[in-house]
């Protein structure tokens, strides 16, 4: 097939899951155009059957923000045009689905070829923060509804999707995945020991955009609560608005011996790899692609039992999930997993193993084909 992907480049699941979906699509044969202003922080290096295409967002004095729904629909009709796609698939709704809407619409009129179909995938805070905002639901119900298919990566963010934006379309759950050959666990017992610094005994890990939907203040609270009954050392992995926000309260609560700001990092595998509990106190999460790497880094996660997390997290079993505001719950979870070296094992192998049971690349890319196959004939 002749697919065109639509993501956010910058650091971000939605981002990440579409370009692995990308190269993955590309691996088995298929024409992949991927579709972003800026070139997909995992896209890595050449690979056959797949082509970056650059949207450019020209600035204008008289445009008080940039139009990139515009340079977008424009680059899809070109793309579209140029190499006879059958499928568009936009990942985020806003605006990527309502790009594509009005590309089909252009393409309808003006072309005599064939007119791909669009396949919208739901990540999150496209439907939970934004899409229920009165300033965006109209348009991004509609151009939900006038997708040819749509899926959603977790059945919460579908429930979710129902109730927000009152559409009655069918809508696929289709979970997010890892190159499970790829995101494994990779010791480094150098690296583990730098960051001991042979002071601390342990290393609890976030790793995030450090946007507010992560709590990155409860984060540094329930560490706190963490360092008063263990010799840990909190490792926070990521940049974004709420980096202030974090080195503010490290400082207020005395903890900046104890906690390492690594900033963003592409690759944090060894990073998780050699740390021994990731922390998610997130107010909500559709999915929490974050969790699932550290899982197939065979380490616990202890989260927030919100959205999609009970979906990826099984509780007691892989990480323990709390009320995101029960940050003593959290702590007291963190602290018995440090001092429960078997425990910690026991968790991280089924962590692992629930990872390689469903959400590998190798069983969920057929789902995505499977799923285009039947937009195009008609079925979706
Ligand atoms: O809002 C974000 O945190 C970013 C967003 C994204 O597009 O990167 O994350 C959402 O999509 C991810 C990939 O499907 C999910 O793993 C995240 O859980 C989801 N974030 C939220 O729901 C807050």
């Amino acid at each position: 097939m002749n697919i065109g992907i639509i993501c956010y480049g910058s650091v971000g699941g939605s981002g990440v899951v579409a370009t692995e979906l990308a190269k993955s699509l590309a691996a088995r044969g298929h024409q992949i155009h991927l579709i972003s202003a800026e070139t997909p922080f995992r896209l890595g290096e050449y690979q056959p059957n797949l082509t970056f295409h650059r949207v450019d967002t020209p600035a204008y004095p008289l445009f008080r923000e940039p139009q990139y729904l515009l340079s977008l629909a424009n680059t899809i009709v070109r793309v579209a045009r140029a190499f006879d796609l059958d499928i568009l698939h936009a990942h985020y709704a806003i605006p990527h689905a309502t790009a594509a809407y009005l590309a089909i619409q252009i393409l309808k009129k003006t072309s005599h070829g064939k007119v791909p179909k669009v396949v919208t995938t739901l990540h999150g805070t496209d439907i939970t923060l934004l899409g229920g905002d009165p300033s965006y639901t109209e348009a991004v119900a509609f151009c939900i509804e006038e997708s040819d298919g749509v899926t959603a990566v977790s059945e919460s963010l579908k429930a979710d999707t129902y109730r927000e934006l009152k559409i009655s379309r069918d809508i696929q759950v289709i979970p997010n995945f890892l190159d499970c050959a790829v995101h494994r666990r990779q010791f480094t017992p150098a690296l583990r020991e730098r960051f001991l610094a042979g002071r601390f005994e342990k290393l609890v890990i976030h790793v995030s955009n450090f946007r507010p939907v992560k709590r990155i203040e409860r984060a540094v609270e329930v560490f706190a609560r963490v360092r008063a009954q263990a010799n840990a050392r909190l490792l926070l992995v990521g940049e974004g608005p709420d980096v202030g926000k974090a080195s503010r309260r490290i400082d207020q609560l005395g903890l900046a011996d104890s906690v390492a700001m690594l900033g963003e990092q592409d690759q944090v595998l060894s990073l998780l790899s050699v740390s021994d509990v990731f922390l998610l106190p997130s107010s909500q999460e559709s999915f929490g692609l974050a969790a699932l790497e550290a899982m197939a880094c065979e380490m616990p996660v202890v989260a927030s039992r919100v959205g999609g997390l009970p979906e990826v997290i099984d509780d007691g079993r892989t990480g323990y999930l709390h009320a995101p505001d029960d940050l003593d719950g959290m702590a007291a979870s963190v602290v018995r997993l440090l001092a429960d070296e078997p425990l910690r094992r026991q968790m991280g192998r089924a962590a692992r193993e629930a990872v390689e049971r469903r959400f590998c690349a190798s069983l969920i890319v057929p789902e995505y084909e499977e799923y285009y196959r039947k937009v195009l004939g008609g079925g979706g």
